[in-house]
């Protein structure tokens, strides 16, 4: 009797150890692809497409070709008149007629250079940056010179306090966002005051202060402390909410978990205000991003994501903030409150605002909404 149970707890532990040496391998080899700079496979995602749950599509997509358009059938049985919609799936307030002669930047931009050397040392002052980029134009916007971008993207920086990281963040953004040929605007929305951070409030207040300027197509939400570190990670407008910083250098180049949307995440506006927006109410870290992922499944969204070996981004380096003791209430509620806590019950006062060479910048007190 003992004798067969000795037996069957060793033939366990050698099971449970042969997978253990398994995963080890497998894991290594992983690691070994994501370095690997092989080809990239770009695959077109038609209408219909599904893309949820499934971490390696990579989207590059013609919004034209996702547009709203109306197609009115003429009369039917000589009275009714029937207005069909085709297709579903829209990137905001895209217009069909091309705004100027230039012809369309190709869908693929022609020169990128794939993973590059981030630059983290030695970074200029502001002024001297402006220099670097003759080509922008107040508040940080930019357009291709030679062919008109498919896509209009504002990237918005939830910021305070890190004025190094900023200088990097936008050293490297803008030389990077040149690059992909997407016309976009850089939005530095500073929460002033001493009040724990609201990094969720004020992407809000970006959304809303970048569509006050101009007719964006999709939000880049993005934390000033990360840089892309490969080219064909491209900021373009997405299908499905895209999760994009997939692999971080400080997470060793792992997603933490499937239904992270923190770091940098890409939406149309059309899924942004259907989801109204962000949560108001979480103050300080963490939460407030699971809230936004909970808002999509809700909406029946999808994470949609790039390959991790594209994906990949560098961290700068900054102190722990403090956990937001309350996330767990508001993460649990929050599904309950989100057609009245978000976009539409936003309410903050503008401090400053200015166009500034390298970006638009926005100081904003937050008030603390009731949940
Ligand atoms: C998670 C945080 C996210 C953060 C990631 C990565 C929470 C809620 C707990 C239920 N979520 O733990 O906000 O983006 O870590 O740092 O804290």
């Amino acid at each position: 009797m003992m004798g067969r149970s000795y037996m069957t707890v060793r033939a366990l532990v050698l099971i449970v150890t042969l997978l253990v040496v398994v995963e080890y391998f497998s894991l290594l080899q992983s690691a070994e692809n994501a370095d690997k700079r092989g080809p990239v496979v770009f695959k077109l995602l038609e209408p219909g497409d599904r893309v949820g749950y499934s971490r390696h599509v990579l989207q590059v997509v013609d919004p034209a070709m996702y547009r709203v358009d109306r197609v009115v059938d003429k009369m039917v049985n000589n009275t009714t008149t029937i207005s069909i919609v085709i297709p579903t799936i829209s990137t905001g307030n895209l217009t069909s007629v091309p705004s100027s002669n230039l012809p369309q930047c190709s869908m693929i931009p022609p020169n990128l250079h794939g993973k590059f050397p981030v630059l983290v040392n030695d970074i200029p002052s502001m002024d001297d940056m402006s220099s670097q980029f003759p080509g922008l134009e107040l508040g940080g916007r930019w357009s291709p010179k030679d062919c008109q971008a498919k896509h209009k993207v504002a990237i918005i920086v939830p910021y305070r306090d890190r004025e190094p990281h900023l200088r990097a963040f936008l050293l490297n953004i803008h030389r990077f966002l040149q690059r992909q040929q997407v016309e976009y605007g850089i939005y530095i929305v500073e929460q002033s005051g001493n009040q724990p951070f609201n990094r969720a409030m004020l992407m809000n207040v970006g959304a809303a202060e970048a569509l006050k300027q101009h007719a964006y197509q999709c939000f880049i939400f993005h934390d000033v402390d990360l840089l892309p570190e490969d080219d064909r990670n491209l900021y373009t407008c997405p299908i499905q909410p895209r999760h994009m910083s997939v692999s971080i250098d400080s997470f060793l180049y792992r997603l933490p978990y499937d239904d992270i949307f923190g770091g940098v995440s890409a939406m149309t506006v059309d899924q942004f205000r259907a989801v109204n927006g962000f949560s108001n109410l979480f103050w300080g870290w963490g939460g407030e991003d699971d809230d936004m992922a909970n808002r999509l499944r809700v909406k029946k969204l999808f994470i949609s994501r790039y390959p991790a070996n594209i994906a990949r981004y560098k961290m700068l380096k900054h102190g722990k903030e403090k956990a937001n003791p309350e996330r767990f209430k508001y993460l649990y509620s929050g599904a309950k409150r989100m057609s009245r806590d978000g976009y539409n019950s936003l309410k903050y006062k503008k401090v400053d605002f200015m166009l500034k060479k390298l970006y638009t910048w926005v100081l904003v007190d937050l008030p603390h909404l009731k949940p």
